[in-house]
């Protein structure tokens, strides 16, 4: 069996962008709207436990503050600022690829071999940092950039990469993803598809006893290696 197709997460993944990135801009955004919030490195890692944006907003209002503040249409226009905020970050150029990304995008290409993101972000957010990163046609590179609300269950539903594997017309087994969270290993285990952790320092001590292998870089992961572990039997 050869690998057709390399499905990556982005937030965390093909980026550090948590916590210098959505989480400046979501803070920005309690500032624009005069709220007295304010998401500390520490607690936006408690926060993260719960994927999507809006999501979280209403997590931390539930599990936090033990009330509800912000209807859902506060929270959806809460969120709408902190997406021009962020997006705002990223055209600075505050938010680099992770070292590596770049490199495994070239080699799959030159190996013909197909590229797909599956993420929880909002389709903006993924279409910016492509841009900004690595140039103006970045977005052509991926054939399916499956983000947000497109599935109504986020991750670690399986939902988006059962989602991304219906478009790609490929099977679980055709497939590695590269995840940097439990809630995306759990998500794309459950699609089927042997999946690969980079962790990151908010991720570093999750559960991640269903992955195929986990790396704290990129510096190992090249096509000859997801090649040989397509080919394996299944943790
Ligand atoms: C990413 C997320 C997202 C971002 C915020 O998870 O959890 O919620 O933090 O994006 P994953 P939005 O890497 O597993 O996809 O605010 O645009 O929802
Ligand atoms: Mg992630």
């Amino acid at each position: 069996m050869n690998l057709k197709c390399i499905i990556f997460d982005v937030d965390g993944t093909m980026a550090d962008t948590e916590r210098d990135g959505h989480r400046v801009a979501f803070n920005l955004a309690f500032k624009e709207k005069k709220l007295d919030w304010q998401w500390d490195e520490e607690l936006y890692g408690e926060l993260l436990r719960v994927t999507g944006g809006k999501e979280r907003l209403k997590y931390y209002q539930i599990g936090f503050l033990k009330k509800l503040l912000l209807t859902d249409v506060e929270i959806k226009n809460m969120h709408a600022c902190k997406t021009k905020h962020y997006l705002r970050l990223l055209k600075a150029g505050k938010i680099p690829l992770r070292h590596g990304v770049q490199r495994l995008i070239k080699q799959a290409k030159s190996n013909n071999i197909r590229l797909a993101i599956s993420t929880t972000t909002t389709l903006i957010n993924v279409r910016t940092l492509l841009k900004n990163t690595l140039g103006d046609d970045a977005e052509q590179l991926f054939e399916i950039i499956a983000a947000g609300d497109i599935v109504p269950y986020k991750k670690p539903a399986p939902d988006i990469y059962n989602y991304v594997l219906t478009n790609l017309g490929l099977k679980a087994t055709e497939c590695i993803t590269i995840e940097d969270s439990s809630s995306g290993l759990t998500s794309s285990v459950q699609a089927g598809i042997k999946t690969i952790v980079t962790t990151n320092s908010y991720t570093e001590n999750q559960d991640f006893s269903k992955a195929e292998a986990i790396y704290p870089n990129f510096n190992q992961i090249n096509i000859q290696y997801l090649n040989q572990l397509i080919g394996q039997n299944h943790v």
